[in-house]
């Protein structure tokens, strides 16, 4: 199997990070500047990383989560990350579908500036985005997800954590948004991260990149 990625992006690092906890015999391959290629296209019409690409015939299948529950569930030691206790793996469940309906949404107007200046939706989207990020989203994690335990409902990080945490790196591309964030959900970033240290190099390819910018709107105030 082959794991196609873009090595800086939240959304492949959780995969990555599973492939080499569980020391997977998956090729993580990096899909940089191929996703919109016909050889790219015709095994995921979407144009995405991550991109897990099944042997023979089988074809491929996309989408961080669902690619972290298959990885999982079909692999020895996958219960360590994907709980099976039922209600806690329900919890998994939730929690990985408010990352991406509810949590992800704000980021792009945020952070994707960092990837250029045609991903820019201007400063005033920002910091509503960013708004939206204090007065709703984190106020769930910290207050129900993270309540009594130092990861997602669980004494140890699962995949919900390896979806959510490293997304919030992204916030460093503006720092004075950055500083407004929660202590409580800077040290869970720092903590799922470095439970994963395996995966620190593209970890920190994203923190470079994004502490490192300094283009338009990397001054914006909250
Ligand atoms: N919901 C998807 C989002 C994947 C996604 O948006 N991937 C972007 C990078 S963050 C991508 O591969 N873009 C390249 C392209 O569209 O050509 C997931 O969780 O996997």
């Amino acid at each position: 199997m082959k794991l196609h990625v873009l090595p800086p992006s939240a959304n492949s690092q959780g995969p990555i990070a599973v492939v080499k906890h569980l020391k997977l015999d998956v090729e993580i391959v990096n899909a940089y500047g191929k996703t919109r290629s016909p050889e790219f296209l015709a095994i995921n019409p979407c144009h995405c990383c991550p991109t897990l690409e099944f042997d023979g015939s089988d074809g491929a299948m996309w989408e961080s989560n669902a690619i972290m529950r298959y990885l999982c569930v079909n692999n020895e030691g996958g219960d360590d990350l994907y709980p099976t206790d039922p209600v806690l793996r329900g919890k998994v469940d939730m929690v990985m579908d408010w990352r991406q309906t509810a949590m992800y949404k704000p980021i792009p107007a945020i952070a994707y500036v960092v990837f250029g200046a045609d991903y820019n939706q201007g400063d005033e989207a920002a910091k509503k985005a960013f708004a939206e990020l204090m007065t709703e989203h984190f106020p769930v994690l910290m207050d129900v997800f993270l309540k009594d335990t130092p990861f997602c409902f669980s004494e140890k990080p699962t995949i919900a954590d390896l979806s959510i945490a490293p997304v919030f790196t992204y916030l460093k591309c503006r720092k004075n948004l950055w500083a407004a964030v929660p202590e409580k959900v800077k040290e869970y970033h720092a903590r799922v991260l470095e439970a994963f240290p395996d995966t620190k190099e593209n970890f920190d390819m994203s923190d470079a990149m994004c502490t490192g910018y300094t283009g338009v709107g990397a001054d914006v105030e909250p």
